[in-house]
């Protein structure tokens, strides 16, 4: 059995309900009241998480924290011999790592704006926009080449991979810590390109494509 310790607003809490939806995984959440509550912060969740952290997955008692660990425990346990994890080629697994380190970095700057703006917590918000501008730029140029010479996909490959999933969330919520997309547009046709995989879902604030 798997349970999320979710909290639905949270861009990393959506990563693993992505990538079980992509999967066709069942799976139940434990509601964690991040905001206004900080139970995240509480003894009882440090039991489960010291570094006091969402999100944390619980597969049959064995319990996994930080979404770029729990993307790829899941790709390696219910998507063998598929593309989604590790193992089609030793470039595109360097490949994908690589986009899954960048992941944190967003979350690092597009998430901790947000956090700022919609969760009120204090942090240095203009510091994290700088940054969080300065990896869509990154981000865009590389999908350009990406569109040119492979298939649109963070890591080569015909398919999305876990750090498309990992990239996704804070990208496509950028807007709500004041980071406008306008000028990346190869990051706005890889975003439209992956709410059209199947098994896509949303969370609030994210709308499904036309
Ligand atoms: N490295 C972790 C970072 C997770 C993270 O920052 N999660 C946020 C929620 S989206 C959190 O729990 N923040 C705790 C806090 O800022 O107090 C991961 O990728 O899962």
């Amino acid at each position: 059995m798997i349970t999320l310790h979710d909290y639905e607003l949270s861009g990393n809490c959506y990563k693993i309900r992505l990538m079980l939806g992509f999967l066709g995984v069942g799976y139940t959440t434990r509601h964690v009241d991040f905001y206004p509550g900080l139970e995240h912060r509480s003894e009882a969740f440090r039991a489960i998480n010291p570094l006091a952290q969402l999100p944390v997955l619980d597969h049959d008692g064995f319990v996994i924290r930080d979404a770029q660990a729990i993307l790829t425990y899941l790709a390696s346990t219910f998507d063998k011999g598929g593309s989604w994890g590790f193992g089609t080629s030793p470039r595109r697994d360097g490949e994908i790592a690589q986009w899954l380190a960048f992941a944190g970095e967003l979350t690092g700057s597009i998430g901790a704006a947000r956090l700022h703006d919609a969760f009120l917590f204090e942090l240095d918000a203009d510091a994290a926009r700088r940054r969080g501008r300065e990896l869509l730029r990154i981000l865009d140029a590389h999908l350009w080449f990406q569109e040119r010479e492979a298939h649109g996909w963070l890591a080569s490959g015909e398919n999305a991979s876990i750090a498309d999933i990992a990239c996704f969330p804070y990208v496509m919520l950028s807007e709500d810590a004041d980071l406008s997309r306008e000028e990346c547009p190869s990051v706005r046709r890889w975003l439209d390109r992956f709410k059209r995989i199947d098994g896509f879902r949303v969370m609030s604030g994210v709308f499904p494509t036309r």
